[in-house]
């Protein structure tokens, strides 16, 4: 694990690399985990070594308020996600291996890499994003997240969940968001991955945003829920057949 500092808030991080990188250039790939996730977690293990195993370097990282990583849980917004996806991907740019930068994520933090990778068009050569949460930004709108109503209009200053709490600016960080726009501003390739039995995230939500998209694969598991729980086999295997397409130098069954 090493640090990755974002304006102050130190960022903790892992690198997997191939096994045989044997000193040439190679595509790297900055992954994201969710709401209350962390780099560590079982599916988003998987998808990494689905890369490696492809030729691509991956960079995993804690974001904001989560894992190991500065910051409270309950003061992250998307903005601060957006600002540490962009303080990886510049570290991602300056290593010495790294051709081309790709961005991944995961239910929220697929939501960040398709935000990100909108502001960041010019480098990011592709997009994956595993059960996105698109739909946060609509329901903050509405007036509903977590499971809790709360007036959109009146702000309030926590949301109470669990026996956690995620501060109002949350809620006006999210409400702000056109993922719309970003869909349209994007225009290189997007692998979409979702459950149909995803409760957290409807895969509804995936199905429009493909649909916008102007080259997007979306990959339905049938029977799968939001972390894969049931199908991660058939999730590892998209991304490879993916990543062998739209990332130079990978290469099927390569290890
Ligand atoms: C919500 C539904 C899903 C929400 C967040 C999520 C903050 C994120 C899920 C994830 O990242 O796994 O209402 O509100």
């Amino acid at each position: 694990m090493f640090t990755i500092m974002d304006d102050g808030i130190p960022l903790q991080a892992e690198l997997d690399l191939p096994e045989k990188a044997e000193g040439k250039k190679i595509p790297v790939v900055v992954l994201l985990h969710g709401f209350t996730g962390y780099k560590e977690e079982p599916h988003l293990l998987a998808v990494s070594r689905a890369l490696t195993e492809t030729g691509a370097a991956v960079l995993r990282a804690d974001l904001y308020g989560h894992g190991k990583s500065g910051g409270q849980f309950r003061k992250h917004t998307l903005f601060k996600w957006i600002s540490n996806a962009m303080a990886l991907v510049d570290y991602a740019a300056k290593l010495d291996f790294a051709s081309d930068l790709y961005l991944c994520g995961h239910s929220q933090g697929g939501l960040t890499a398709m935000l990100t990778a909108a502001m960041e068009s010019d480098r990011i050569r592709g997009v994956i994003a595993l059960s996105p949460a698109c739909m946060i930004p609509a329901d903050a709108r509405k007036g509903s997240l977590l499971g809790l109503r709360f007036d959109p209009e009146h702000v309030p200053d926590y949301l109470a969940w669990s026996d956690r709490k995620l501060d109002g600016s949350y809620i006006r960080v999210a409400q702000s968001i056109q993922v719309e726009e970003a869909e349209d501003r994007y225009a290189g390739p997007v692998l979409i991955v979702h459950g149909d039995q995803d409760n957290a995230v409807p895969v509804k939500c995936s199905m429009e945003a493909a649909q916008r998209y102007r080259n997007c694969r979306l990959k339905v598991i049938s029977g799968d829920d939001h972390c894969y729980a049931f199908h991660l086999d058939q999730v590892t295997a998209a991304v490879k057949e993916w990543a062998f397409r739209y990332l130079p130098g990978t290469e099927e069954g390569k290890k």
